[in-house]
């Protein structure tokens, strides 16, 4: 059984209308990363943090999942082959499409966490700014998202698995952030076929053995059947 590990950034969802970060028309060209992705521009303006994530809750929430989500959902359903789907994304689109396996290694916006214990539980569809724990009642309840000099989600996991993957394949993503952006590298080292799949070749596509250049949209679905047909 062939040991594929996926990794999907905002481009896959952005032709479900959900905006990517680095594009020319992307988020941070729009709002300072600075002031709404650190612990510090939370510390700093909570208020600020919770509007933009509000606003990307109700657009995560309206939105529906793409032929390359659906693709990917297919090819774990298939079951001939081992589906690690690993996901920087906070959109729940995976889900939606039916994935039931997916790592949501920078959090989900659907999600609250306590920043003094730690409880998590699920998000209402608006936070506001000294919103209390559910569990220990701190007015310290924060999106459950992964900001820059935080610790992404299931790491050890995902290392795991990219120690034994055979087919490590990177979608709509700018390979701009660590760790995810040491994954290909990392699979490489176990001998894994590197695939990147996105709409024009990333910074690092020359480290990739295949590209499939295109919107996620066509080029997933093409992929996956190719590995299907195998
Ligand atoms: C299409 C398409 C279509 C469009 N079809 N394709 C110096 C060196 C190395 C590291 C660091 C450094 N200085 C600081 C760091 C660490 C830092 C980092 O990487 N910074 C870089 C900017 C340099 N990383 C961190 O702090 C991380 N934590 C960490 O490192 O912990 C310490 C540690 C870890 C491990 C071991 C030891 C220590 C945390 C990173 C958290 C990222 N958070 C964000 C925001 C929160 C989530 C949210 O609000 O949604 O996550 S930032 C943002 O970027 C978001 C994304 O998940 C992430 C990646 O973006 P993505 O998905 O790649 O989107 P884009 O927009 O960049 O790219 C989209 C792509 O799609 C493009 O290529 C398009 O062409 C393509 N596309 N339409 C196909 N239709």
């Amino acid at each position: 059984m062939t040991k594929i590990v996926i990794l999907t950034g905002a481009g896959i969802s952005a032709e479900s209308g959900l905006g990517t970060f680095r594009d020319t028309d992307g988020l941070w060209a729009r709002h300072r990363l600075e002031d709404v992705a650190t612990p510090e521009g939370f510390a700093r303006n909570p208020a600020l943090v919770h509007a933009f994530y509000n606003a990307r809750r109700v657009k995560a929430a309206a939105a529906d999942p793409n032929a390359a989500h659906q693709a990917i959902t297919r090819l774990q359903a298939a079951q001939n082959h081992d589906v690690f789907l690993i996901t920087q994304n906070v959109d729940r689109l995976h889900e939606k499409a039916g994935s039931r396996q997916v790592l949501h290694m920078h959090g989900v916006l659907d999600g609250a966490v306590c920043a003094s214990c730690g409880h998590r539980w699920a998000a209402p569809m608006e936070m506001q700014a000294g919103a209390v724990c559910d569990a220990c009642k701190a007015p310290s309840a924060r999106p459950d998202i992964v900001w820059f000099g935080e610790m992404p989600y299931g790491l050890d996991q995902i290392e795991s698995k990219l120690r034994s993957a055979d087919v490590f394949a990177a979608i709509g993503t700018s390979g701009q952030v660590y760790p995810a952006a040491g994954f290909a590298a990392q699979a490489r080292g176990a001998g894994a076929h590197l695939v990147e799949i996105n709409l024009e070749p990333s910074g690092g596509a020359q480290h990739f053995d295949e590209l499939r250049t295109g919107p996620a949209t066509q080029m997933v679905p093409a992929w996956v059947d190719a590995l299907l047909a195998l």
